[in-house]
């Protein structure tokens, strides 16, 4: 038995539950060849040092967001609101030169693996030079991000973002939208380009248009032909009903909600993935779980944007699959999203452990097994957990911790882990695609990274942006 692709678990979360005594063996390209309970530790095979739980999918990442965390805390006017926000953001993508999103995304990344995140799908829209105009290379900061998922080795899914206007019923873009801006047919070419450099290093691509608000439908239909024709099954993600002036403005337009109107003319399936889907009604809600797709849920974001509330409940007894992102990178960490979404419904209940299945009692365990299962789909990856086939990316938590020593079952550490710990201290090791990415609870690359990624964050803050 090769040592180096082999570890044992006492205790391993797979795709059903806790597992007792879990031999893991993976082949040389880091897809798990074996998961077996129940058997003895093999002499040169070594003991994680506690549960291992599945790595989590983060389905949802704007990387350059990242950049401006804190700088946006402040009342700007009488009534900050996501649209005041967005004006702000706007002025950080309009001024990021691809070095500086190199560097953020390349802290972001070790930082998202430091926190259980094991993969990314990164919902890519800063397309273009500060001008508006494409780069001469038009996979410039496409490539920016690659690099940095491929440096800091988390698994990559690449999202092209198509954007064409400023609102329901093809307005034109605003000036703060030029380098998101591009035709149908140049997103296609940029597939076209973008498909050999991801393969190259095992990243999944696909496209997002962004939102009902910025692409027209015959745009809509043309760009998932255009996918569909260069690979049948790749993801497509789209922000869906996250605002309710955004419900409100799909109505004026169409006379229906926005999930109404992606499920009667679109092609909704497991392809696709609906970022936040905040805002449905019972029967929208049904109707989409039904359709397979992955509901992107960020709850920290949503949170901190003021969105609102998904009903989570109905969501599920509808057999809804989801999964988590984190979106503006309010928060990077993967623990602390399933705090704040069981936590958000245990305001709006007044009841507690809301979200626990129907199979597991314990809300921290049911979540992470439905959370990796949906964005593995997301993705468009093999990472949907601890079992033959998928890819050995995983999660080690300390037995050893202060939090967790001493706690009866692997289902009350990882109850601790999520409720009662500072969501991160406990992770010990992280792995993927079988390689130890993250030991003692540090990427190798923490302190350059974090470094790049300060002075680039500097360098945008000065650049103009107000933050007194
Ligand atoms: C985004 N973020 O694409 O970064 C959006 C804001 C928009 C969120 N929706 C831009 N959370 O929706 O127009
Ligand atoms: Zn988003």
């Amino acid at each position: 038995m090769n040592p180096s692709s082999t570890l044992f678990a006492r205790d391993a979360l797979l795709p059903d539950g806790w597992a007792r005594d879990v031999l893991l063996q993976w082949d040389d390209r880091g897809r798990l060849r074996s998961v077996q309970p129940g058997g003895q530790r093999p002499a040169n095979v070594a003991e994680a040092v506690g549960p291992v739980l599945p790595g989590m999918p983060n389905l949802h990442s704007h990387a350059f967001q990242r950049a401006f965390g804190g700088l946006t805390e402040y009342r700007g006017q009488a009534q900050d609101s996501f649209w005041s926000w967005r004006s702000l953001m706007y002025r950080f993508a309009a001024a990021i030169t691809p070095q500086q999103l190199e560097a953020v995304a390349g802290g972001l990344y070790v930082e998202m693996l430091e926190a259980g995140y094991t993969s990314v799908c990164e919902f890519h829209y800063v397309h273009h030079d500060v001008d508006g105009r494409p780069y001469a290379d038009d996979t410039e900061l496409s490539q920016c991000l690659l690099r940095a998922a491929a440096r800091a080795g988390i698994g990559f899914t690449l999202l092209p973002v198509l954007y064409q206007t400023s609102g329901f019923g093809g307005t034109a873009p605003r000036e703060d939208q030029r380098r998101f801006i591009r035709s149908t047919a140049s997103m296609l070419r940029l597939l076209e380009r973008l498909r050999p450099l991801c393969e190259a290093q095992g990243a999944r691509l696909g496209l997002a248009p962004h939102s009902l608000r910025a692409v027209p439908p015959a745009s809509l239909a043309d760009s998932i032909a255009g996918l569909t024709a260069l690979d049948a099954t790749a993801p497509i993600h789209i922000h869906l009903a996250e605002q309710t002036a955004e419900v409100d403005a799909c109505l004026a337009w169409s006379g229906q909600r926005p999930v109404q109107w992606l499920l009667e003319h679109a092609p909704v399936d497991q392809r696709w993935c609906l970022v936040h889907a905040t805002h449905m009604t019972p029967a929208e809600s049904e109707r989409a779980a039904r359709s397979g797709a992955v509901a992107g849920l960020c709850p920290t974001t949503e949170a901190n944007l003021g969105d609102g509330l998904f009903d989570a409940g109905a969501w599920r007894a509808a057999g809804g699959r989801w999964g988590l992102g984190s979106d503006s990178h309010a928060t990077v960490n993967a623990a602390e999203e399933l705090l704040m979404l069981e936590y958000g419904q245990r305001l709006r209940s007044h009841q507690r452990n809301v979200l626990a299945g129907d199979q597991h009692r314990f809300v921290a365990t049911a979540l992470t097994l439905e959370a990796v299962a949906g964005g593995a789909q997301a993705a468009g990856r093999p990472v949907a957990g601890l079992a033959a086939g998928q890819q050995a990316d995983f999660v080690v938590l300390d037995a050893e911790h202060p939090l967790l020593q001493g706690l009866p079952s692997p289902d009350t550490m990882l109850s601790a882990h999520v409720f009662a710990s500072h969501r991160q201290s406990a992770i010990a090791a992280v792995w993927v695609a079988g390689r130890p990415v993250v030991a003692g609870g540090r990427h190798p690359l923490r302190a350059e990274a974090g470094r790049a990624f300060a002075a680039a964050r500097s360098a945008l803050a000065r650049s103009g942006f107000d933050s007194h």
